[in-house]
């Protein structure tokens, strides 16, 4: 079976955020291969009112499961790793969201990639845009670049390595 270019975005705003994003990355390794990730922005809560600030980023997957069945994996993963549902938009441990899927259009109760919110998100399109400004959303046929230009990049920051 071919190996199918993916791209997940990895969010975290409690506890020890940047570790979390370091085992969600190490949990992404079982299921493929990690091939790169952006650097991590400190984000501003996007739409769920006052929370604490998130860290965010996107990695690049290469992976033989299905995207089904990397759905469930993806989300065994964030249970893994503490995650509890509680409601929509709360504040998290870990979220770990399929955001692009190659060029393949889904739209399932259990599954949406495009991921159905990503093109208005400055907090995962900065980070997307920085491992592959020029890639093309399947549905709205603009490059990430584009799409960030249009979203505007208030409230994103990336945070410099080591600093
Ligand atoms: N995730 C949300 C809602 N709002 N805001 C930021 N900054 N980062 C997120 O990861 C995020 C959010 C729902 O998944
Ligand atoms: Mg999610
Ligand atoms: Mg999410």
């Amino acid at each position: 079976m071919t190996e199918s270019k993916v791209f997940i975005g990895l969010g975290s705003n409690l506890g020890d955020r940047a570790g979390k994003l370091e085992r969600a990355r190490a949990e992404l390794g079982k299921l493929g291969k990690v091939v790169r990730c952006s650097s991590v922005y400190e984000t501003k809560p996007w739409k769920v009112g006052t929370q604490p600030l998130y860290l965010n980023q996107v990695c690049q997957l290469e992976t033989e499961l299905a995207p089904l069945d990397l759905m469930k994996r993806l989300l065994q993963a964030e249970r893994k790793l503490g995650r509890k549902r509680l409601y929509r938009g709360e504040p998290r441990l870990i979220d770990i969201d399929m955001l692009l899927y190659g060029d393949q259009v889904i739209e399932t109760s259990k599954l949406k990639v495009p991921h159905p919110r990503m093109a208005d998100r400055a907090f995962v399109l900065a980070p997307l845009a920085e491992i592959a400004p020029g890639l093309r959303h399947p549905v709205l046929g603009e490059t990430v670049e584009r799409l960030l230009h249009k979203a505007g990049v208030s409230g994103v920051e990336r945070l410099v390595e080591g600093a």
